[in-house]
């Protein structure tokens, strides 16, 4: 039951397991991965997809015919394994040209740069049937207040986005945007920091039909979130798009390690989220279970495909404990004694105006307060049964 296999849709980043683990402080640990022998492996280990920024391809620079021979030799590694590419995205962030931003660079030549390399890769996207391709602002941001005109840099961020969008339903791509919040690293403070931050900018786009989130778990952890809250209102708002899994402990830079390895029982209700969906029903997601995460600097190759095997049976292995715990009359009943149902009756009755509530005596004037303010939830028996199925103790 925690063998992974294509059907259960578990996708990563080539720069995942390719990460070197170079770091601010010190020098690679690893030695380069090559991108087809990434494949082969992780289609071995039961994982369903690969994704990619352009450059984790083929290398800022390199020549046309080095650019096709690169993707010829993937697409034969795709071919041979029965690996998708459901998602791609751009990497606008580590050559030095974008210091300053891509799409918010001060520097206006820059910024249309950066629109031209979004385009060259989004019509390869297509051309490997990419349904998803996310947008990772990681140096759309400033170190200084002084540096930035946040309202231009917003309007800037909007134009570029727009942009995009207009040219994947002109050339009738079929694929969507996904915004994936930080709020810093590699810049002090990247804009759109929160899932929060994302989806009122997403309000604001012309296109915003085609565009929605791809939330990171360590992204929203770094800023002492609450993930399980918001990928519900990623949901809630039909905006849940795509996801990048991974484990963080708390606030300090992001440690993209294994899901799981950080905040276990975030990860626990995260997963019955995703796998149960809201207790009341409602939206559900239904794209790839994606890791977006780094191979620990300590590890050597057998490492990383540990590490990578590991993301996998962690997700699996807590989704068998989130059915059981869902399945278990124990819980149903102290959820019901918790009164979570409840929540899903709407506080006015059908065709119930504010006047009928006005009316309503025993709404006012006949509250019991004294009961209301002495009854008590059960949530700690509540978290008490998640964590012992957590736990394996039920
Ligand atoms: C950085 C990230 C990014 C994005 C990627 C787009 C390099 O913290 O999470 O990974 O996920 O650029 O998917
Ligand atoms: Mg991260
Ligand atoms: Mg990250
Ligand atoms: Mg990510």
């Amino acid at each position: 039951v925690a063998t992974p296999s294509k059907e259960d849709r578990f996708s990563f980043g080539l720069w995942t397991v390719g990460w070197q683990a170079r770091d601010p402080f010190g020098e690679a640990t690893r030695p380069p991965l090559d991108p087809v022998e990434a494949v082969h492996k992780l289609a071995e280990l039961g994982a369903y997809g690969v994704t990619f920024h352009d450059d984790d391809l083929v290398p800022f620079g390199s020549s046309d015919a080095e650019r096709a021979r690169l993707i010829d030799r993937f697409k034969k590694a795709l071919a041979d394994t029965g690996l998708v590419v459901p998602m791609m995205t751009t990497n606008l962030f580590t050559h030095p040209i974008f210091k300053d931003g891509a799409f918010t660079a001060n520097d206006r030549s820059i910024r249309r740069y950066a629109i031209r390399k979004v385009m060259r890769n989004l019509d390869l996207a297509a051309e490997l049937g990419a349904r998803t391709y996310v947008f990772w602002g990681g140096r759309e941001g400033s170190e200084i207040d002084a540096a930035k005109d946040i309202r231009a840099a917003l309007d800037r961020y909007r134009e570029a986005i727009d942009t995009l969008a207009q040219y994947v339903k002109d050339q009738g791509y079929g694929i969507r945007f996904a915004l994936e919040p930080k709020p810093n690293e590699p810049r002090g403070d990247i804009f759109l920091p929160t899932i929060g931050h994302a989806l009122a900018f997403i309000n604001s786009l012309e296109h915003s039909d085609i565009v929605g989130l791809n939330p990171e778990v360590g992204h929203e952890q770094m800023s002492n979130l609450n993930f399980v809250h918001g990928i519900a209102q990623a949901l809630w708002h039909g905006k849940l798009f795509h996801i990048d899994l991974n484990g963080q402990h708390g606030p300090k830079y992001d440690q993209d390690l294994v899901f799981g390895h950080g905040d276990l029982l975030s990860a626990f209700f995260l997963v019955d989220l995703l796998e149960n969906g809201f207790p009341g029903g409602g939206p559900v997601y239904d794209g790839p279970r994606h890791f977006d995460y780094k191979p620990m600097r300590t590890e050597d190759i057998d490492g990383v495909w540990a590490s990578a095997a590991a993301n996998m049976r962690t997700y699996l292995l807590l989704k068998q404990r989130a059915k059981a715990f869902r399945a278990d009359p124990e819980v149903q009943a102290a959820l019901t004694a918790s009164r979570v149902p409840e929540l899903a009756v709407p506080t006015l009755g059908e065709g119930e105006s504010y006047a009928d509530l006005l009316a309503d005596r025993s709404a006012w004037e006949e509250f019991d307060v004294d009961r209301a303010a002495n009854q008590g939830y059960g949530y700690a028996r509540l978290d008490q049964l998640a964590i012992e199925h957590l736990l394996g103790a039920r």
